[in-house]
């Protein structure tokens, strides 16, 4: 009777532990209960709406692959799907990531995004460096759209047909597409596209269209032309490439202008860069940006959902296409959950375990002789990061510094007052900061413990 109302795990750390008694079991039992947030993708799909990530394929197993399928219900391929990636040369074909990506989904309940079938960038060479008659590209963009989409009928639940198809004033973006072909390329794209798989809903998708502005107002005018057209438009992507502190305050109104065209609308590749480093302040602006994206979501009924652009600093473009930037997404380098995290479930309605985590200072004495000895200090985060620390510790035997290397450290009597170096004040989550000493001693050479500050 007792084993049918204790949890499978419960019952694998009890045969582990060997005799236990049934108070054991019980506090087993609770500290399991409350280890977990509600997932993103729960929260989400309770209010109706999607919680996607980007993913890169080949990271997809270990706590990525964890993360990615317990914490979203939409994936969006970052890179699989592009023509560079599924035809790297012209007419031999590779799928394996893309496949991957998608039967990944479908193992975990998830939707997929399609990204991207229509764009300027990352084009395979033979396409982007070919000379073509405006006939041959309308061919090779029909035959394209009609075999990725055809590949995927029934499996891929959105796509984002078209990219970037405007400049910031709202003209077009003269690209490969448009200069062969005009801006009909658009309208020939999504109708191909619905051709292939009609029930898969066919979004046109820019960046900096968050707000209301020039270039948001001539995609708001496309899409209302092409309804007026009777062209397959179902909704507008909004990527979402955010500057700390730069939520526009026109997102809601922007996102209610196109539901009340008659489209759906979904942010497709939400992330939020700062300066580098990181530190509460700016992680603290940083979550109440996502909240407010989630809200202006939340808010607006044909708002379908967000997907974040990766969900983990480590898998982000932003730091190697604007460097000194990153720490835009929700989850740190280590996997774990920043303010943002936390903020996207509040958003939701879920209430957010905070964080337990820690940072500690560990002295030791790495090597010692008849009158000297060197030390160091190793400062170590799990759940939580510094940025700028001081250490201290009072010498109980008469000890003293003598130099001191990857900190300042000053001594007054048997007092130690240390800070980081100019270079060394942030200590991540999950990482760790290691500064050393020389000092002499006599007689006995003592560990002191060490305040953190
Ligand atoms: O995340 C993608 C990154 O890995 C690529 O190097 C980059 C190349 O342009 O594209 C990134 O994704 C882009 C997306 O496909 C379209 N919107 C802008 C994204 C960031 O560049």
């Amino acid at each position: 009777m007792r084993s049918s109302r204790t949890s499978p795990r419960v019952r694998l750390a009890a045969l582990l532990a060997g005799a236990v008694t049934v108070g054991a079991l019980v506090t087993a039992g609770t500290t399991t209960a409350h280890a977990a947030d509600t997932p993103l993708r729960d929260l989400a799909a309770a209010r109706g709406k999607a919680m996607g990530t980007a993913v890169t394929g080949s990271k997809l197993t270990g706590t990525y692959g964890d993360i990615a399928g317990a914490q979203f219900n939409w994936l969006t391929p970052g890179n699989a799907m592009k023509w560079e990636s599924v035809e790297p040369t012209r007419g031999s074909h590779n799928w394996a990531e893309a496949d991957q990506i998608v039967a990944f989904a479908e193992a975990h309940d998830q939707d997929v995004r399609g990204h991207t079938l229509v764009w300027h960038s990352q084009n395979p060479g033979w396409l982007a460096n070919g000379s073509w008659t405006p006939a041959q590209l309308s061919t090779l963009m029909n035959d394209h759209i009609a075999l990725e989409v055809g590949r995927y009928k029934g499996r891929v639940a959105a796509w984002d047909v078209v990219n970037e198809p405007f400049n910031e004033d709202g003209t077009y973006r003269q690209t490969l597409w448009y200069n062969g072909l005009g801006s009909g390329y658009i309208a020939q794209a999504l109708t191909a596209a619905r051709a292939a798989d009609p029930a898969a809903k066919l979004y046109i998708n820019d960046y900096n269209v968050e707000g209301v502005n020039a270039k948001s107002t001539a995609l708001y005018n496309l899409v209302k032309s092409l309804k007026e057209q009777g062209v397959p438009i179902d909704g507008v992507g909004l990527q979402a490439h955010l500057i700390l502190g730069q939520v526009p305050a026109t997102l809601q109104q922007n996102i209610q202008r196109f539901a009340d065209l008659g489209v759906d609308v979904a942010i497709t590749e939400l992330d939020i860069r700062m300066n580098l480093p990181a530190d509460s302040a700016k992680l603290a602006q940083q979550a109440a940006d996502y909240k407010a994206v989630m809200n202006a979501c939340l808010a607006v009924t044909r708002c379908t959902g967000v997907t974040v652009w990766g969900f983990t600093d480590s898998d982000s473009w932003i730091p190697s296409t604007f460097p000194g930037q990153g720490a835009a997404t929700p989850y740190d380098d280590n996997y774990a959950p920043k303010p943002a995290y936390r903020a996207i479930v509040e958003a939701l309605g879920g209430t957010s375990t905070p964080p337990t985590g820690a940072c500690t200072a560990v002295y030791s004495v790495t090597s010692q002789w008849n009158t000297g000895f060197t030390g160091q200090v190793k400062i170590s985060c799990a759940g939580a990061a510094l940025s700028g620390w001081k250490a201290g510790w009072t010498f109980g035997a008469g000890q003293k510094l003598t130099s001191v290397w990857n900190a300042n450290c000053t001594q007054t009597g048997a007092t130690v007052s240390c800070a980081n170096a100019s270079y060394n004040g942030t200590v991540p989550d999950g990482g760790s900061v290691t500064f050393g000493f020389n000092g002499s001693w006599s007689g006995s050479n003592p560990v002191p413990s060490v305040t953190l500050g």
